[in-house]
């Protein structure tokens, strides 16, 4: 059944009709933004029939429902997508045509929703649509920021951080409930009363409190009227000046109270794969956690007279630890609002929450100090406390001639509440998000916890959503790709092997090569309109975007790109295929190596790109503001994509899988879900390089790495490293790039020279580089590489692993969803 039957004259009117009620205009006098926001309205109209329609089949069959708990949704533009999932993208293009308006251009009109850093909140975003497309009944449950990740401007090739008034025009696609707020509380103390029937009962004091409103978002499932909730909070103030009776008359504490209120969901943390430890953060987690959890268990109970019976319905998955006072406040509800005896009660817990890991890196791992987390949350840390007390018995039973077990895996130690411990000891699952990231979790870093309980760990490979990252970001490809082998990829990404059969056809192969090359004229028109900057779009395309990390090594890409320079300045007459390198990146406030690396980059373009001698061989260029919208642009048109992070570092990565949807070919490190994508696509089309997860892990526990050594002896590292520090790049100020220099030869000033292995995986690196030139030279083969990336693409599709998550963790049935249900 198609689910919507577009009416082209209904939709034009409606456009109109929004345009004058809103805005008082005609359409040839509204602005763009004015006619974006009638445009959505009138999708959200349609959208709205289908969610009410949803939402009365959740009632009517009351199925189980996942609650995907996550600090972070980085959702990007609606517009667009809804359009897709409506199956009515064209339509409406056509209709706007007719109208005189471009679609694209009033796509362009939507803020990008960026609620999250990196890779975790993008992950988020698309399990919430492939969950919705495979009908999964699931709220997504969040933060409502007023300013998301901050919007990046490059100044004399410094960043500069920009608030995201994402809000500003108002956001189209949200509907605010206020029907459904909690009260959320903080502080204060909690004293121990005996109530009628002899049972201690817990009354907690003297605390603040705000109002915590939700406001939902549609999540559209791909043609199946399926609309899930991300429903987000925001804070309000309880009635101005509303104290409980105990402090009535408290100016002070109303007034403080107000200002939580205005706080606590102000800004969201730009912090990737790196804890701030602050305590706003703390209460930010805590106050989306109580408030979805109090949400979960209302609904639960208005069909359930039996709360015994929550692990049967509800099902809590909790995005890294960021959530995990989800298990205590869980705990909460269950021992002091439902009485449950403490047995009961942790038995449900432990049957209901799940937990997934998303990294290994020591400076990602939450830990709370107790003082914080005793003063801000009195009763979470009560019952913290006797979840470590039951569960150190647990290890004295598991291990019991092993003492040093409770001081590795004890969740109250030294002074801090350890957040992975906690959701260890509480979830019945524990899943990395890639095979390797899994088995050095298993191995190495939760090796005690495994031990203890081997049942709860699996794996699940990350994935992403095609509808987004092929249908919308590459639509010329997606034609292609449905013209010659149908369009079940679109909701079975397994189909698109079927491609395999013709990456050795040379007239497919042109066909390709063609698409790619519209892809990248795109891409060099936006960095022509953004960056001033005239690319190539015949050379290689070659792209590292992704947060700048250190261990993500933009530094080894840029230090490359200066040795080839090097080269090419020595050698003007050497083989040389024209290369466009490609960057984009936010660096966290506070991270000073990563802000460097990005002055670093753009301090190169400047000297390579203005250099004639070198007759635009090279082009370096930095994309500014690094986002959901741009990236798909930019994951269209690659040819090369880098992933080339220290082995083990990376838990998963999942830019990666989208350049591989798009047919870029990977340059990579054995690393994340690197390893299964060259799997997948056979080690003939992509280019490995560089020391393996356990060489490195070998390295760090031995401490015998010395890249002076390396240094000392390789001399195109030695004047690469040199020109850091000789004001080539920094003439002005010739010390500018010390500490990147420090940090890869200097002890003293980071704990470890070169901590992330980058000169000793320099060779391995520059011969890696020289292989992606001598493939390309062969257009037809780099061709056939290129759609056999696309068609082994197949299992890193979201819809793959939501599926797994469903089979293993969840256990949620498929709902279908008519639209004549009312009727
Ligand atoms: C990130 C990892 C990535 C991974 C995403 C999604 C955190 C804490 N982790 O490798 O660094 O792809 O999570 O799983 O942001």
């Amino acid at each position: 059944m198609k689910n919507i039957v577009f009416n082209k004259d209904a939709f034009k009117k409606s456009v109109s009709d929004n345009v004058k009620n809103l805005y008082r205009k005609t359409l040839t006098e509204a602005s763009r933004q004015e006619i974006f926001q009638a445009v959505s309205y009138t999708v959200k109209d349609v959208i709205i029939d289908q969610w009410i329609a949803t939402q009365h089949v959740l009632d009517r069959d009351d199925p189980k429902i996942l609650y995907y708990m996550s600090m972070e949704f980085l959702m990007g533009r609606a517009l667009g997508n809804n359009l897709i999932n409506l199956t009515c993208y064209n339509e409406v293009k056509e209709a706007l045509a007719e109208m005189g308006v471009d679609l694209n251009l009033i796509e362009d009109e939507e803020p990008d929703p960026a609620l999250g850093n990196g890779g975790l909140g993008r992950l988020a975003a698309c399990f919430m649509e492939s969950l919705a497309t495979l009908g999964y009944p699931a709220y997504g449950c969040g933060i409502r920021y007023h300013y998301g990740m901050f919007r990046q401007k490059i100044k004399d090739g410094f960043q500069i951080e920009e608030p995201d008034d994402w809000l500003k025009n108002g956001y189209p696609f949200e509907l605010k409930r206020p029907e459904h707020s909690y009260e959320v509380k903080f502080g204060g103390y909690v004293s121990a009363r005996t109530d009628e029937t002899g049972r201690t009962r817990f009354v907690h004091e003297n605390y603040q409190s705000v109002m915590a409103i939700p406001y939902d978002m549609p999540i559209i499932g791909y043609n199946n009227n399926v609309v899930n909730t991300l429903m987000i909070w925001d804070a309000e103030p309880k009635q101005s000046f509303e104290l409980d009776a105990f402090d009535k008359g408290d100016y002070k504490k109303a007034v403080e109270q107000q200002n939580l209120a205005r706080n606590l969901v102000e800004v969201l943390y730009p912090n990737d794969n790196h804890i701030a430890g602050k305590e706003l953060r703390l209460k930010q987690q805590y106050f989306f956690v109580s408030a979805s959890l109090q949400r979960a268990v209302d609904r639960f109970k208005k069909n359930h007279a039996d709360i015994s019976m929550l692990p049967e319905k509800v099902a809590i998955q909790m995005n890294d630890t960021h959530p995990t006072v989800a298990v205590a406040e869980l705990m909460r509800i269950l021992l002091d609002d439902e009485g449950l005896s403490w047995d009961e009660a942790w038995s449900i817990t432990t049957k209901t929450c799940a937990y997934t890991n998303h990294t290994i890196m020591a400076e990602a791992l939450e830990k709370w100090p107790i003082e914080i987390f005793s003063r801000l949350l009195p009763r979470i840390y009560q019952i913290v406390e006797e979840i470590n007390r039951r569960f150190i018995l647990k290890i004295q039973e598991e291990f019991p001639n092993d003492g040093d077990k409770i001081r590795k895996m004890a969740i109250i130690y030294d002074g801090q509440v350890k957040m992975a411990h906690l959701a260890i000891a509480a979830s019945y699952s524990v899943n990395g998000v890639a095979r390797l990231h899994t088995e050095i979790l298993k191995k190495r870093e939760l090796n005690d916890f495994y031990q203890m309980f081997p049942q709860k760990f699996n794996n699940k490979t990350n994935g992403i959503t095609q509808r987004r990252f092929l249908m919308h970001g590459n639509p010329l490809l997606a034609s292609w790709v449905t013209e010659h082998i149908g369009a079940d990829w679109i909701t079975n990404l397994s189909y698109m092997s079927k491609l395999a059969i013709y990456a050795d056809d040379e007239k497919m192969q042109q066909e390709f090569m063609n698409i790619k090359y519209q892809n990248k004229l795109r891409l060099a028109k936006y960095i022509q309109q953004h960056n001033g900057v005239e690319v190539d779009p015949r050379s290689i395309f070659d792209v590292q975007v992704k947060r700048l990390h250190e261990y993500k090594r933009q530094l080894l890409n840029i230090l490359h790109v200066m040795y080839l320079y090097n080269e090419l300045k020595e050698h003007p007459d050497m083989e040389f295929i024209p290369r466009t390198f490609i960057f984009g990146a936010k660096a966290a406030a506070g991270y000073r190596n990563a802000k460097l690396t990005i002055k670093l980059i753009n301090s190169v373009a400047d000297v390579i790109n203005n250099d004639k001698s070198i007759d635009g061989k090279i082009k370096v260029v930095f994309i500014e503001d690094y986002k959901v919208s741009n990236a798909e642009l930019i994951f269209a048109a690659a040819d090369v994509s880098e992933q080339i992070s220290t082995a083990s570092k990376e838990a998963s990565g999942t830019g990666n899988m989208k350049f591989m949807l798009n047919g870029a070919l990977t340059l990579g490190t054995m690393d994340g879900a690197n390893v299964e994508i060259a799997e997948e696509v056979g080690k003939d089309n992509i280019f490995i390089f560089g020391m393996s997860a356990d060489e490195v892990i070998e390295h760090e526990k031995k401490r015998d790495y010395d890249p002076m050594q390396i240094f000392n002896q390789d001399q195109d590292v030695r004047k690469v490293l040199m020109q850091l520090i000789n004001g080539m790049y920094s003439p002005n100020d010739p010390e500018l790039f010390r500490d990147l220099y420090n940090s890869l030869l200097n002890t003293q000033c980071t704990q470890y020279a070169d901590t992330y292995f980058i000169l000793a995986d320099f060779r391995s690196y520059v011969e890696a580089q020289k292989r992606v030139m001598e493939a390309y030279k062969d257009e037809k083969n780099w061709a056939k590489s290129a759609i056999l990336n696309v068609a082994h693409s197949g299992k890193f599709s979201s819809d793959r692993t939501i599926q797994e998550y469903v089979d293993d963790i969840w256990h949620l049935n498929r709902i279908k969803v008519d639209l004549d249900i009312d009727e």
